[in-house]
């Protein structure tokens, strides 16, 4: 590392809890979950498949799938499966394995808290969902440049992280890093983005075009 970590990366979490789901190509999920307050660190990957070692490009029977660690001081399992629920349609069928929707659980309160949601949210739509629900059993991390997607794709800011990490695996698992790659898509609430923007380790030059960039975001979205 050759300069300090940015500052939201030095905070402490005393309850972690992971949750793991799918919900079509893992890009913008990365981007719209790691936006979320609460959330620590995103990895984007794939998992729901018995093949070993899956790869992009040979995926055999997994799904592409995001997987978080959050803070369960400021956000709840509950509210994430509430977000995971409407960010895709639980009705309609999937086009490819791949792109499946999946919520999968790590333990019996997890389960519990996604089936109760299920029925309701089945009672609402008086439909069946088909959105599939699986025990958790493993997470293959996907391909470096899959990675917090948006922001590698965007070189000004991706050089600020550049300076910060040294190693990739650092650059994933960084709190600033997930919530840069949201915030570039326009993702996440604009209170947030106001609290974060100076705690991301980012320069001077970099915070401007962020702010740029998510405001324009935000323009269109009205
Ligand atoms: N091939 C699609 C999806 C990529 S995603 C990681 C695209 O280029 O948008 O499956």
């Amino acid at each position: 590392m050759t300069s300090s970590l940015p500052p939201i990366d030095l905070e402490k979490h005393e309850r972690v809890e992971t949750a793991t789901f799918c919900l079509g190509c893992f890009w913008g999920p990365d981007g719209q979950f790691g936006a979320m307050d609460g959330v620590i660190r995103t990895r984007v990957g794939y998992a729901g498949g018995t093949m070993p070692d899956p790869t992009y490009h040979n995926i055999g029977d997994h799904i592409e799938s995001l997987e978080i660690d959050f803070d369960l001081d400021k956000l709840s399992f509950e509210e994430i499966v509430s977000v995971f629920w409407k960010n895709h349609n639980p009705i309609s069928p999937f086009w490819k394995r791949q792109y499946a929707k999946a919520i999968f659980f790590h333990n019996e309160k997890q389960k519990k808290i996604i089936l109760n949601s299920k029925q309701k949210l089945e009672k609402e739509l008086k439909e069946q969902i088909t959105t599939e629900i699986i025990p958790y059993e493993r997470f293959y991390q996907a391909e470096n440049y899959h990675q917090k997607y948006h922001l590698q794709n965007h070189t000004a800011l991706l050089a600020d992280f550049k300076k910060i990490f040294t190693n990739m695996q650092q650059f994933v698992d960084s709190t600033a890093s997930a919530r840069v790659n949201g915030y570039i898509n326009g993702y996440g609430t604009a209170i947030n983005f106001d609290k974060d923007i100076e705690r991301l380790g980012l320069e001077q030059s970099s915070v401007d075009i962020l702010k740029h960039q998510y405001f324009e975001y935000k323009k269109k979205a009205v």
